[in-house]
């Protein structure tokens, strides 16, 4: 194995890997900012996180999210000075690397995310709802941070009214918190979502 991949392996006993490195950087990041609205943007690999941040941020942050079809778009687990926090305005985000692939195991993910450091956590889910979200779903419940945690189902552009319909009460049933269905195509939800994470209504 190279040193890179030895580096890169999480929950190798030994030296931590860059993504607990990162993670655990995170929190103490978030531990100095003072006083500003910390948003957490959190779901499975591809499910539209870093498109949602730059909508709700105007494509305005620093430094700006990467958005892409491919896996691990936005990695934690290469860089050892990976941007973690992206500015804007009054606010902070943290665009996370989708949970649950070789290269961010969710246990990983789920052991070290610092979800108390965030006033809101928005939680992306694209088709359906899958084993590591539903185990990050009752974290949050079982923690008591449903309050703050908005359940954000993405590509609504792809759905039918009936599935729409179907889909909500499925959810409804199994999560008590908000649910929101938005699309970056049509923009569909996304001024609900500003309205909970950072207080204003898209325009
Ligand atoms: N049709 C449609 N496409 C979307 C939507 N949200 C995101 N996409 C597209 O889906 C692809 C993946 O989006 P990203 O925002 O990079 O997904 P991500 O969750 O950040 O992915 P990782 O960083 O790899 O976990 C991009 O090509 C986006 O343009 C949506 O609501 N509708
Ligand atoms: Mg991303």
């Amino acid at each position: 194995m190279s040193a890179r991949a030895r580096r890169e392996r999480s929950g190798a006993a030994g030296e931590p890997s860059v993504l607990e490195r990162n993670l655990r950087r995170l929190a103490s990041e978030l531990a100095v900012i003072p006083r500003t609205r910390k948003v957490a943007i959190l779901g499975q690999p591809g499910a539209g996180k870093s498109a949602l941040l730059d909508l709700l941020t105007g494509r305005g942050c620093v430094p700006r999210p990467v958005v892409g079809q491919r896996t691990d778009a936005t990695s934690w687990a290469h860089d050892p000075d990976a941007a973690l926090v992206h500015a804007c305005g009054e606010a902070v985000f943290v665009d996370s690397p989708g949970y649950g692939t070789a290269a961010h195991p969710a246990e990983t993910f789920f052991r070290l995310f610092p979800f108390r450091s965030f006033d809101r956590l928005l939680i992306v889910f694209k088709d359906k709802l899958h084993a590591a979200d539903d185990r990050l779903l009752a974290g949050i419940a079982r923690n008591g941070l449903a309050e703050r945690t908005m359940l954000v189902r993405s590509f609504a552009d792809g759905l039918l009214p009936e599935e729409r319909e179907a889909l909500r009460r499925e959810l409804g049933g199994r999560y008590a918190g908000p649910i929101v269905f938005y699309s970056a195509r049509d923009r569909s939800g996304l001024a609900e979502i500003e309205r909970f994470a950072i207080g204003q209504a898209a325009t």
